[in-house]
């Protein structure tokens, strides 16, 4: 198989692994080639960290898509997680509007919130942003609190809700404009996984792992760079599915034993070599 090209843009945490220091190392072990275009850095992320920095990017997206378009570069997969402003997603639909295909695929993790509220430092109405990005999106992924978020219904909590309701919000995730919606931290009793919803084909997809006691900051980005890792080198969705909730379950299982690390990250090097036997 030739290798796939990847462009990921995110932000650089520099300590506590999340967004690039997680999805740069996934994706190179699932053998893709992995670009980035980094949104900002910060000296941690902005969760169980106080005191951070945070240097914005912005100024540098559009010099460098305009460098790329003017090279003639091509990706396979345009995968994009945190951002950190309004203007940063405009720019995105812009990215997607260059160098988006029929073929290639737009990935959105719109990660910016968990347990029913936004991350620290995000306006309240940036889930309405972040909408307009996932409405460009062939595959979308957020977990339950940024798909209520962008879709404003309220947060049923982590658990407490029917498949049917799950099925019902997947319609919704799509109706936005997105091909495919992946409701990701789906509990149904001793089993979280995610669900999916293709809409061009009317299909449902999902894959259960252990419902683990525990939660690490970090595992939304472990579970969407193996997502879309698996889905840009072919795998089905129900097998990306399964690619990537097995590898985030077993960096957690890996993971579970340190009590110090849920605001570190897990350890997903670790669980690498069952990624990679897994593909
Ligand atoms: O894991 C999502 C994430 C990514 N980047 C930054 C974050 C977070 C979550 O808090 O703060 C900077």
């Amino acid at each position: 198989m030739k290798q796939k090209r990847v462009v990921t843009v995110q932000d650089i945490s520099c300590l506590g692994k999340c967004s690039l220091t997680v999805a740069l190392p996934i994706l190179s072990a699932m053998d893709t080639e992995a670009c980035v275009i980094p949104t900002a850095v910060l000296s941690t992320h902005t969760g169980g960290f106080s005191g951070y920095t945070f240097r914005d990017l912005t100024d540098d997206i559009a010099p460098i898509l305009n460098h790329w378009e003017k090279e003639g570069f091509d990706f396979d997969a345009i995968y994009t997680g945190y951002l950190g402003s309004a203007e940063q997603c405009r720019l995105m639909v812009d990215l997607f509007d260059r160098f988006g295909t029929e073929e290639n695929l737009i990935f959105v993790d719109p990660a910016m919130a968990d347990n029913g509220k936004l991350y620290a430092g995000f306006p309240a109405d940036f889930p309405q942003e972040m909408k307009k990005v996932c409405a460009k999106a062939d595959v979308i992924d957020p977990n339950l609190t940024e798909a209520c978020l962008m879709l404003g219904i309220d947060f049923p909590g982590k658990t407490g809700y029917t498949e049917e309701w799950i099925k019902d919000v997947l319609k919704q995730l799509c109706a936005m404009g997105c091909r495919t919606a992946v409701l990701t931290g789906v509990i149904f009793g001793e089993k979280q996984g995610a669900m999916a919803y293709d809409s061009a084909t009317d299909t449902y997809s999902s894959y259960f792992g252990e419902n683990l006691p525990v939660s690490f900051h970090g595992t939304g980005d472990v579970f969407s760079s193996a997502l879309c890792g698996a889905l840009v080198r072919g795998q089905g969705m129900e097998q990306a599915l399964k690619t990537a909730v097995d590898f985030t379950v077993d960096s957690i299982e890996i993971s579970a034993e340190d009590p110090d690390l849920p605001r570190y990250g897990v350890r997903f090097e670790a669980a690498l070599p069952g990624l990679i036997k897994n593909l």
